[in-house]
């Protein structure tokens, strides 16, 4: 006699049901991060959050000076293509004006 695996009366059959998972998948997300030097103004960087980031006059001066103290902070976060585009003009704007700006991102854990 034959074995019938998908028989509703065997046994065998509850054990390999197969069970759908649905996970919801988030996209990865970017930090950009702007970097301390001692050589770019002030005003410079200031200028850069309101061009690049929409930030205030009032929040792009708070983010410098966190930046200027701490070393580094976070200036947004963003999808990949957005992130590594705020970089990139960041990066463009300040050799463009002849300041050593670093900006760079990071993927989010
Ligand atoms: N440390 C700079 C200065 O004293 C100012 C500065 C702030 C530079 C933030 C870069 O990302 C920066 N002129």
């Amino acid at each position: 006699m034959t074995e019938r695996r998908d028989d509703p009366g065997d046994e065998s059959s509850v054990a390999t049901r197969t069970k759908t998972k649905t996970r919801t998948q988030r996209p990865p997300l970017y930090k950009v991060l702007l970097l301390n030097d001692d050589y770019t103004p002030m005003e410079f960087v200031v200028h850069v959050l309101e061009r690049f980031f929409g930030m205030s006059h009032a929040q792009a001066f708070e983010i410098m000076l966190t930046v200027h103290k701490r070393g580094l902070a976070v200036v947004g976060v963003f999808s990949f293509e957005v992130a590594e585009t705020k970089v990139a003009q960041v990066m463009d704007f300040a050799r463009r004006h002849q300041h050593p700006l670093q900006c760079t991102l990071e993927k989010e854990e």
